[in-house]
């Protein structure tokens, strides 16, 4: 299930004093925090997390997605996938869209400066101090975890899933972003 801590503190601030509150919850707010077990499509809605490929990673497999701003204008994002293929390399990034019942709904990585040729696949723009890749290679008991931090935070409303890939993502142009097929997706509120 979803936890939206951050969506907790935002509603007591509404209640509480939101002047008072509403500069220091800009400055340091709460971390982000989604803990969900993947499904099949079909349970969307009401699940977070869906995959498309049950091979790659199995229903009931868990992930757990943490962002962190910092108070320097900055964004850390932590993913962690459990009960996936053992000894395998996933790529992963944030993408625009929510999770939908296909592969594709996820739309287009999110690009800090975005790519006026899309699909993007200049280096210039696709790479990871313009994006949040999250590859990671799992251990011998399919567990695994990445983190990536950059310079920036997200437009508020334009980031808003995680998608798990089929292997790790190319460098090279022409290709660069690219990760293979997408695998499983999870909705992420991204502020
Ligand atoms: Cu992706």
């Amino acid at each position: 299930m979803l936890v939206r801590h951050v969506a907790g503190a935002a509603s007591a601030a509404a209640v509480l004093a939101v002047p008072f509150l509403a500069g220091t919850a800009a400055a340091c707010p709460e971390p982000v925090k989604v803990h969900a077990e993947f499904a099949p499509p079909e349970a969307l809605p009401e699940h977070d997390a869906v995959t498309y490929d049950e091979a790659g990673v199995p229903v009931g497999s868990r992930v757990t997605v943490i962002e962190r701003v910092s108070g320097e204008g900055g964004t850390e994002v932590e993913l962690r996938l459990k009960g996936v293929d053992p000894d395998r390399t996933y790529g992963a990034h944030v993408h625009r869209k929510p999770c939908g019942p296909l592969p594709a709904d996820s739309g287009p990585h999110y690009q800090d400066r975005v790519d006026p040729v899309q699909p993007s696949t200049d280096p210039e723009y696709a790479n990871p101090d313009n994006e949040i890749w999250l590859d990671l290679t799992t251990d011998t008991h399919g567990r695994g975890g990445s983190e990536a931090a950059v310079e920036w935070t997200f437009r508020t409303g334009e980031a808003r899933s995680v998608v798990i890939h089929e292997h790790a993502t190319h460098t090279e142009p022409g290709h660069a972003g690219e990760a293979g097929a997408r695998l499983a997706c999870v909705d992420v509120p991204f502020v």
